[in-house]
């Protein structure tokens, strides 16, 4: 039986995975919160894993309290989710929490030889370079999860000695495709948050409407996949229904289409290379009709071309933007800026920061939070 641990497991992948890992007899060794105590814990009374670990450690009483009777261990915190990540009984970790939280134990799970199911963007945005030199020193599979990182993965099969000439991002284009600037100044996080979802997947559905998103998964592609900026082509298409494709020196493009449901490519990193009945529904090409293809609109998502301008220039810029970005959309998620700062303050962050080399996890940790405080400040004194 594959043994599972699952940190972020309360999130959106997070509960897939766990409805996949369900129909598939794997084992759940550890799950993980960010805050979602009642959720973690239900989790835990189902799953029987080990040990859970809630990350806001004002929740462990709490968490003690609704698992007393339970032979579970109980972490808490960093320390928790690392101690968890570096598990050597453990045959994958799927790293599924939100933002750069997920770099540290990703590193650590890299160090104890275990292969990664990778659902953590910031984790490669962040630390690309170095993430990706310390698992081929160690040998670490890292399998991606994103819908789009899946489908080249899945491309790549039977192709390992082909070169890669251009790779082609699917983006949705998220709720704002087609506004201009001027369309989007009052638009407020209830807007972006189009979908009267849970109160999760707030930071990627914001991320979603200005393009950061795919931004972000542009940095991540290039580092999975080994290839230059110049190699990426973003496509706009609204169906989702081709999550991504590669061409070959040839000119064959080769591409993975599917419904849009995240299941599939959990199930495909959880279960590689095994291909079994995955619990979604199947493609109908007819139901479709007509699939659109587009070019994105770099000027109107500033976030977009940030990001890919910060990966062409390489060093500690991506991790900039990565944490620009996500202190700037705490923000607007509180009401407390506009739509448009958030690009706005990822730019000035940008040419504000000195960049430098990723020499270790400290360097990447200190551009992370010299990005954070500039937006910080840059709001306090613009208000
Ligand atoms: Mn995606």
């Amino acid at each position: 039986m594959k043994k599972v641990a699952i940190l972020g497991s309360t999130g959106s992948i997070g509960t897939q995975a766990l409805e996949v890992a369900e129909k598939h007899n794997l084992k759940i060794t550890a799950l993980s919160a960010y805050s979602q105590v009642e959720k973690l814990a239900e989790q835990a009374k189902k799953y029987k894993p080990n040990c859970v670990c809630i990350y806001q450690e004002n929740y462990a009483d709490k968490l003690k309290n609704l698992l007393s009777g339970e032979k579970i261990e109980i972490l808490t915190g960093m320390q928790g989710l690392c101690q968890i990540a570096s598990d050597k009984n453990n045959d994958i970790l799927l790293n599924s929490v939100v933002g750069m939280v997920g770099l540290l134990p990703t590193l650590k799970a890299i160090d104890s030889g275990i292969d990664i199911a990778l659902a953590n963007k910031e984790t490669l945005v962040a630390g690309g370079a170095l993430v990706m030199k310390q698992a081929r020193e160690k040998n670490v599979k890292i399998y991606p999860v994103d819908s789009e990182h899946s489908a080249v993965f899945q491309c790549l099969q039977g192709n390992e000695n082909n070169k890669i000439r251009k790779m082609i991002l699917t983006a949705s284009g998220g709720p704002f495709f087609g506004k201009k600037k001027a369309e989007l100044v009052n638009v407020t996080a209830k807007d972006a948050l189009k979908h009267p979802n849970w109160n999760m997947g707030n930071k990627i559905t914001i991320d979603s409407a200005t393009l950061m998103n795919k931004g972000l998964e542009f940095i991540e592609a290039k580092w999975l996949f080994d290839l230059e900026p110049d190699q990426i082509e973003i496509v706009v298409h609204r169906q989702s229904i081709l999550h991504s494709a590669v061409e070959f020196e040839d000119f064959a493009v080769i591409g993975q289409m599917g419904v849009p449901d995240m299941k599939i490519p959990i199930q495909y990193a959880l279960l590689y290379p095994e291909r079994k009945s995955c619990p979604t529904k199947p493609l109908s090409l007819t139901d479709c009709g007509i699939l659109s293809f587009e070019k994105p609109d770099y000027e109107t998502f500033v976030c977009l071309s940030s990001a890919i301008q910060a990966i062409k220039t390489g060093g500690l810029l991506p991790a900039i933007v990565n944490g620009a970005n996500e202190e700037a959309v705490a923000y607007f998620l509180r009401d407390e800026i506009k739509f448009l700062q958030i690009g706005e303050l990822v730019q000035s962050a940008m040419q504000s920061i000195p960049n430098g080399e990723i020499h270790d996890y400290e360097d990447i940790l200190q551009a992370d939070s010299q990005a954070r405080a500039f937006v910080r400040e840059k709001i306090k004194n613009d208000c």
